[in-house]
């Protein structure tokens, strides 16, 4: 491994990419900025974010612990708009996390991946803990059931401080998308705060032999309660196409747990031409056999 690293510094270099050991840097878009992206006290996460001058989101957000064991890599690959960590094995599994920042919207997309490259299936914790930045002013806003009580049936929650145009940004917390895997438990409580100072949403992963599952999260800030309001309901209904998924791959989207996407439209002729393919494999499967 040590030999691997100064090739990997290179070719870094060359392709315009950046690595960092236990240390932090920040992602921006949308009039964001996400900031201490990287090695936080609690594990690889995300320390802060601003807009509007107005900072203070996070006391450290979006950090895991897989089976109550916080993921805490090595280092990790600064890229765009994307820091990628570097994988850990947590419970047998190879653990890594992805973190893009959207360029439009005010827009934090989290992408947790577990690899089980083992004989046996693995049933697994996955928990996501954020401690914001409001403290003991901290309240729940809105949620997407409806109410200000924060519960596995809600998909995405907004927590602000006392002042709702002001202060510290509303913090939008999307948890999981219509259709997808829900939690198993819920809780405004965890670390370093005594009482509903974050959001912690624990997942139940039931990974086979061989495969690769995912959970994804979405996080927004605004300055205006109102604004985070009307933009959470962006994620009642996303599509593979709508610009919150940029970059992933169609194998990232197929291993994502929580989330069923709207399948995009293709063109009439692309309709037809795909029965016919089918069809035309049918036939030729058929004859093959007989
Ligand atoms: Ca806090
Ligand atoms: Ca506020």
């Amino acid at each position: 491994m040590k030999m691997k690293k100064p090739v990997t510094m290179v070719l870094a270099i060359i392709m315009g990419f950046s690595t960092h050991a236990a240390m932090a840097s920040d992602l921006i878009g949308g009039g964001a900025s996400w900031s201490g992206v990287g090695s936080t006290g609690q594990g690889f996460g995300v320390g802060d974010a601003q807009i509007g001058g107005h900072g203070d989101a996070f006391d450290t957000g979006l950090t895991f612990r897989v089976d109550g064991v916080s993921f805490n890599p090595t280092s990790y690959l600064s890229s765009g708009q994307t820091i990628t960590s570097s994988v850990a094995t947590l419970s047998n599994l190879q653990t890594q996390v992805q973190f893009y920042a959207d360029t439009a919207t005010p827009t934090l997309r989290t992408l947790i991946t577990l690899t089980n490259n083992g004989n046996a299936g693995i049933f697994t914790k996955v928990g996501l803990w954020t401690n914001v930045g409001s403290d003991e002013s901290t309240q729940t806003i809105a949620s997407s059931d409806g109410d200000s009580a924060f519960s596995t049936q809600d998909r995405w929650l907004i927590t602000d401080d006392s002042s709702v145009n002001s202060g510290d940004p509303a913090n939008t917390h999307v948890i999981y998308g219509m259709g997808g895997l829900a939690p198993s438990f819920v809780s405004n409580t965890v670390f370093s705060s005594a009482g509903s100072q974050g959001v912690r949403a624990d997942f139940l992963l039931n990974i086979a032999a061989g495969q690769s599952r995912s959970l994804l999260f979405f996080n927004q800030i605004f300055v205006q309660a109102g604004d985070a309001r009307t933009a959470a309901t962006v994620f009642d209904h996303l599509s593979e196409s709508n610009a919150p998924l940029a970059g992933l791959s169609a194998e990232q989207i197929a291993g994502v747990a929580n989330w069923r996407f709207a399948p995009v439209p293709l063109p009439a002729a692309v309709w037809m031409f795909g029965t016919a393919l089918a069809g035309w494999l049918g036939l030729a499967r058929k004859s093959y056999r007989s």
